[in-house]
């Protein structure tokens, strides 16, 4: 047997594309939308579906039943005009808006009998609905966009809570590491200059992408690689946890009444610091970036750094704009071939830094997407001209000054969801995403 020491892009994303305006296209999306889902949740046993590991987070199945009513919401009421189907959820999606004392139970055998039925009546829309049609939801495949990009944001949920659930093992996938990129500066320099800030030509582009407008930068430096969790581990040896100067107010308050002094599922064992990571108690990786820290805490490291965290725009202008072809969808480009970050479960986990050489930005900023969502410094705000489409509960309920942007998408991110433009959001003191940072500082 001859062995290639070649690192092959994972087949799974070959020719999978990220814009998707045919039937057939959609078609293949929702299904290997549902693959994913299908695979995320087969590992867990009945019991672990049903149960509530933390009261911030659902039950899995709620999950699968979120996913299903919603798909059953946009494409076959509000779409088709069909009645509401039949199930034995009535309700489901305002229970777990109102969630005030926890949540009905549901069994997973009716969940995914609902959930097959609705996906096949959602799928023969596909086929025979008229994309012509005067409906703004058509527009370009906007709908299914819609409906697939909340399933794979929810598969992302899911990971977190199967993450969250620390007591159960579950299967990671490893893979080889990836390739790296040339040593380069600590920091990459970013000139002055205005840019275009939001979704240019993305059809599913979320209502919080848009309008697309003119913003303009004063200089900066930006880290070149997300910051590691061997930076970390110095920041807590030098006593970043009980330095109150390098937190800000309500971060030092949620310091102390939390008493926290490290990343989340982190110990310090015999020989140094250790994690849990799905189940399985390991080493911390120094080379990896650190991973389920708060915005607080990102926020205190850049301080202790001597350094702020990036704004959004400062960000997207790093990661999506090239000074001489515009705006890009990710740093290296308009297509995700499967090697150019780490995105889609590839790795259950953040790759090294210096990895990933064809991911590199035309600034030289590497793993901008991929690895870990990272934290800015900006709230979360609607852009000039927003306009709520097509519901205000997706964004238009969570602006204001509660919630800071997360950019970039992470190692469990979908390809899909991990354009430029993308913006995520959470609270300020939230540590279960799969989410570090990165620093910048004025130049
Ligand atoms: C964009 C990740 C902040 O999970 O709250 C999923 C996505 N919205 N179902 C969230 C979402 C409705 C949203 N985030």
């Amino acid at each position: 047997m001859i062995s290639l020491d070649l690192a092959l892009p994972d087949s799974r994303f070959l020719r999978q594309s990220t814009t998707i305006d045919s039937r057939v296209e959609i078609r293949a999306a929702f299904e290997r939308a549902r693959t994913a889902t299908d695979e995320i949740l087969a590992p867990v046993s009945e019991t672990g579906l049903v149960t509530q590991v933390s009261p911030a987070h659902a039950p899995l199945v709620w999950d699968l039943a979120l996913v299903a009513h919603f798909e059953e919401l946009w494409l076959l009421r509000n779409l088709n005009g069909s009645a509401a189907m039949e199930d034995e959820h009535p309700g489901v999606y305002e229970a777990f808006r109102a969630r005030n004392g926890g949540l009905p139970s549901l069994r997973p055998e009716a969940v995914r009998a609902y959930a097959d039925d609705v996906r096949e009546r959602a799928l023969h829309l596909v086929d025979h609905v008229d994309f012509d049609a005067p409906n703004a939801l058509l527009r370009r495949g906007f709908v299914f966009g819609l409906v697939l990009q909340h399933e794979l944001q929810h598969q992302e949920t899911m990971l977190q809570t199967i993450q969250l659930d620390t007591a159960s093992e579950y299967p990671t996938r490893e893979e080889e590491p990836p390739d790296t990129v040339p040593a380069g500066p600590d920091e990459i320099f970013v000139e002055a200059g205005s840019f275009i800030l939001g979704a240019t030509d993305e059809p599913w582009a979320y209502d919080n992408e848009l309008v697309p407008h003119e913003v303009e930068v004063r200089p900066f430096f930006i880290d070149r690689e997300p910051v590691t969790n061997a930076q970390f581990v110095e920041f807590i040896a030098r006593r970043g946890y009980e330095t109150p100067k390098h937190w800000s107010e309500r971060g030092w308050e949620w310091r102390e009444n939390e008493d926290v002094s490290a990343p989340l599922y982190w110990e310090l064992g015999d020989h140094g610091w250790e994690r849990m990571r799905f189940g399985t108690r390991e080493p911390v990786p120094l080379e990896e970036p650190v991973q389920h820290v708060s915005f607080y805490e990102a926020e205190a490291f850049a301080h202790w750094a001597g350094k702020r965290l990036p704004t959004e725009a400062e960000w997207e202008r790093v990661a999506a704009w090239d000074e001489r072809r515009g705006k890009s969808r990710f740093p290296w480009g308009r297509e995700f071939m499967g090697y150019e970050a780490n995105l889609g479960r590839n790795r259950f986990r953040p790759a090294p830094v210096g990895s990933y050489a064809g991911g590199e930005s035309p600034s030289g900023g590497v793993q901008l997407t991929g690895d870990v969502w990272e934290w800015t410094s900006s709230h979360f705000l609607p852009y000039p001209g927003f306009l709520s489409f097509p519901y205000p509960e997706y964004s238009e309920i969570y602006f204001g000054e509660e919630y800071r942007v997360l950019r970039g998408g992470s190692w469990a991110t979908d390809p899909l969801l991990a354009r430029g433009s993308f913006r995520s959001w959470e609270l300020p003191q939230r540590r279960h995403l799969f989410a570090g940072f990165r620093c910048a500082r004025d130049a």
